[in-house]
């Protein structure tokens, strides 16, 4: 079988020498084709003595693939390639193969444009810990043990005292600890709750923020959310301030802007009222300062907070909130 192999490598490369343009093909077809003379002979393989076979299987295959070498280079010498042409082999106005290219999930790129436009109005960023303390997250912003405001943030425990912070102002309180006013300052990251259906996820991204100065007003917070609205949407979106309660923040507010689906003319997104709750904010609660020891007297401040999945959902028209993390890339890819 050996000889027959090298003879057949032998009677091929001379065959392949002579050749022209026109037998390049029927060369392949005879001896590389599928039914071809190379593949009859591998076929007696199996015949061979098992002491034997390795040796001969390679040798075969080093042969073939160094006929398909020489074929190919003879095919590039005679200009080949192209079916009856004597242009040039490549076809340069075929489109490039791109290569697929990733890019940012959906929910960074909207936490990086939310954070985008803070800065922007002189907002300092601050990231921190996802684990945190009973302190940071609730005693501080005025949520003592056994409040039922614990119960509305489904609390992931990781010991007696520590947390899966529940919302992002543990860092707004460090601010406040470590600095003095004036201060503003955004806290954007992971935050955890256990609750799980088409709007809720147990991990979800959110932004607060947070601003303490002397004669701080709740028209100052309108000015700055309006602001953001305005850049985040449309510079004509309107907006409401609709009466709420949070622990930390006296008055509360939550803010909605005219349905982005329907224009305010009532739909099944909005719930048939034209409005998206979009966030939600309020004067910091002087029992906050005392907390972190600022005088009440002297400073006041808002703060607000909102679901970045929340908010791309809305900006997007996404109807479930899962599509975020199932990772498929026919819906990443749309982004
Ligand atoms: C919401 C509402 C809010 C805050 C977050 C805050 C932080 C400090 C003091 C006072 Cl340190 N308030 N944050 C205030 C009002 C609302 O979030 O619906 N978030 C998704």
């Amino acid at each position: 079988m050996e000889e027959e192999l090298l003879r057949l490598k032998a009677e091929a490369v001379a065959a392949l020498a002579a050749s022209g343009k026109d037998e390049l093909e029927p060369f392949r077809v005879k001896y590389l084709g599928r039914k071809g003379l190379f593949t009859s002979v591998m076929r007696q393989l199996g015949q061979a003595s098992a002491e034997d076979r390795p040796r001969l299987g390679k040798l075969a295959n080093d042969i073939r693939q160094e006929l398909e070498l020489t074929f190919a280079a003879r095919l590039e010498e005679l200009g080949g390639g192209n079916v009856g042409g004597s242009g040039p082999r490549l076809d340069l106005t075929l489109p490039g193969r791109t290569e697929p290219c990733g890019r940012p999930h959906p929910v960074t790129q909207v936490m990086e444009e939310v954070c985008g436009i803070f800065e922007g109005l002189g907002f300092t960023v601050a990231e921190g810990p996802d684990v945190e303390t009973d302190f940071y997250n609730f005693e501080a912003l005025n949520i003592p043990p056994h409040h039922p405001a614990r119960d509305m943030h489904d609390t992931f425990y990781v010991s007696d005292s520590l947390l899966l912070r529940t919302h992002t102002s543990p860092m707004q309180i460090r601010a406040m600890t470590e600095q003095q006013p004036p201060l503003r300052m955004i806290a954007p990251g992971k935050v955890y709750r256990c609750d799980s259906d088409i709007t809720h996820t147990p991990m979800f991204h959110q932004v607060e923020g947070f601003l303490v100065d002397r004669k701080v007003s709740f028209a100052d917070l309108k000015g700055v959310l309006s602001v953001f609205i305005a850049k985040m949407f449309h510079s004509d979106t309107a907006i409401r301030f609709r009466p709420s309660f949070f622990p930390f923040t006296e008055p509360s507010a939550e803010v909605d802007i005219g349905c982005v689906i329907c224009g305010g003319k009532g739909c099944r997104v909005c719930k048939q009222t034209g409005w998206l709750e979009i966030l939600g904010a309020g004067m910091i609660d002087p029992a906050v300062f005392a907390k972190v020891g600022y005088d009440s007297e002297q400073y006041s401040g808002f703060a607000f907070g909102l679901g970045i999945e929340r908010i791309a959902m809305l900006k997007y028209g996404i109807t479930d909130i899962r599509l975020y993390y199932e990772n498929d890339l026919r819906f990443l890819s749309q982004f």
